[in-house]
C-alpha cells in the first residue's frame, strides 16, 4: 500500500488497485483525509492538466472519475465516525445541465462529517428542483455546485426561482465548484462562496452560527 499507487490508479482510471490500495491503506490505518488529500484530490487535479493538455480525453476522464467514485465510496464511513449533532440542514445539489459530481459528493461527505443532514438532490438540478426541495424540506442552507462556465448562470437563476417562490430569505445560500469565485457569488446574490469541501463546512458554521 502506498499512497503513490492509489494516485496512479486514480490516474490510470484502475478501480479495481484504487479499490485494493485505499481498503490496504485504511486497514493500516491511515487517516481517511490524508488518503483523500494525499492521493485522491491531487489524482483528479493531475487527471484535468492530462486533460487540458489533451494527453487524455473524455473516456479516460470517465474510468479516472469512476475510480475516484469508489475510493469515495470507501472512505466515507470513515469520514462520518462519531457521535454527531445535526449542525443544520443542508440542500445541495449540482446545478442544471451539469453532470460533475466529484466535487459535490465531497461536499456531502465534509457536510456530513461535520454533522449537518444532508438532502443531496445529484446532478442536473432544476431551478424549480431546488424550490421543492426547499419547500419539502425547509433547510437552513442551499448549497450549488458547477464545474462548467456554461452551467454557472443557473446559480443565478435557482436563486431567482428562489426569490419569486418567496422563499429565498428562508435559507442561507452557499455555491462553489471550480470556476467559481468570490466575486461570481456575491455578484448573484449567494451569501456564501467556498473553494473546497473542507472550509465549506467551516463557513457553514459560521453563516448558520453553529459552533
Ligand atoms: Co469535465 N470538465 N466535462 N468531466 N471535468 C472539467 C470541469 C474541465 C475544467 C476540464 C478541462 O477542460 N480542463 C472542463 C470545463 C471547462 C469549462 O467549463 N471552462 C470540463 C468539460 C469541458 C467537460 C465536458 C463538456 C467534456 C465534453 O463532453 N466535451 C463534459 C460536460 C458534461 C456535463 O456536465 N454536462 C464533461 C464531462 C466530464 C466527465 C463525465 C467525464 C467527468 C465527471 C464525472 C463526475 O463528476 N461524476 C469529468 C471530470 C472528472 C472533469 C475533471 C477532470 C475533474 C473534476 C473533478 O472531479 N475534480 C475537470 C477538470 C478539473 O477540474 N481540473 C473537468 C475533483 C473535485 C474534487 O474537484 O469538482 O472542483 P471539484 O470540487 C471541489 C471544489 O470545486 C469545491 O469543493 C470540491 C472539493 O474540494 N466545490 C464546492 C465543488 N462544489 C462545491 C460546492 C460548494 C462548495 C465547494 O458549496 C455548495
Amino acid at each position: 500500500m502506498s499512497l503513490e499507487k492509489i494516485h496512479q490508479a486514480i490516474v490510470d482510471g484502475n478501480a479495481e488497485i484504487t479499490l485494493a490500495e485505499v481498503s490496504a491503506a485504511i486497514e493500516q490505518g491511515l487517516p481517511a483525509g490524508e488518503i483523500l488529500h494525499r492521493a485522491c484530490i491531487p489524482a483528479m487535479t493531475e487527471v484535468g492538466r492530462l486533460f487540458e493538455a489533451c494527453e487524455i480525453f473524455v473516456p479516460e476522464m470517465l474510468v479516472s472519475a469512476w475510480a475516484m467514485q469508489k475510493a469515495l465510496e470507501l472512505l466515507r464511513p470513515h469520514f462520518v465516525e462519531g457521535d454527531f449533532k445535526a449542525a443544520g440542514k443542508i440542500v445541495i445539489g449540482t446545478v442544471s445541465g451539469d453532470l460533475h459530481d466529484i466535487g459535490k459528493n465531497l461536499v456531502c461527505i465534509m457536510f456530513e462529517g461535520a454533522g449537518f443532514e444532508v438532502i443531496d438532490l445529484g446532478t442536473d438540478v432544476a431551478p424549480e428542483t431546488f424550490v421543492e426541495s426547499v419547500q419539502e424540506n425547509k433547510p437552513d442552507l442551499v448549497g450549488m455546485s458547477a464545474l462548467l462556465t456554461t452551467t454557472m448562470p443557473y446559480m443565478e437563476k435557482t436563486i431567482q426561482a428562489m426569490q419569486e417562490a418567496g422563499i429565498r430569505e428562508q435559507v442561507k445560500i452557499m455555491v462553489g465548484g471550480a470556476p467559481v469565485t468570490e466575486d461570481y457569488a456575491a455578484k448573484i446574490g449567494a451569501d456564501e462562496y467556498a473553494p473546497d469541501a473542507s472550509s465549506a463546512t467551516r463557513k457553514a458554521r459560521e453563516l448558520l452560527g453553529v459552533h
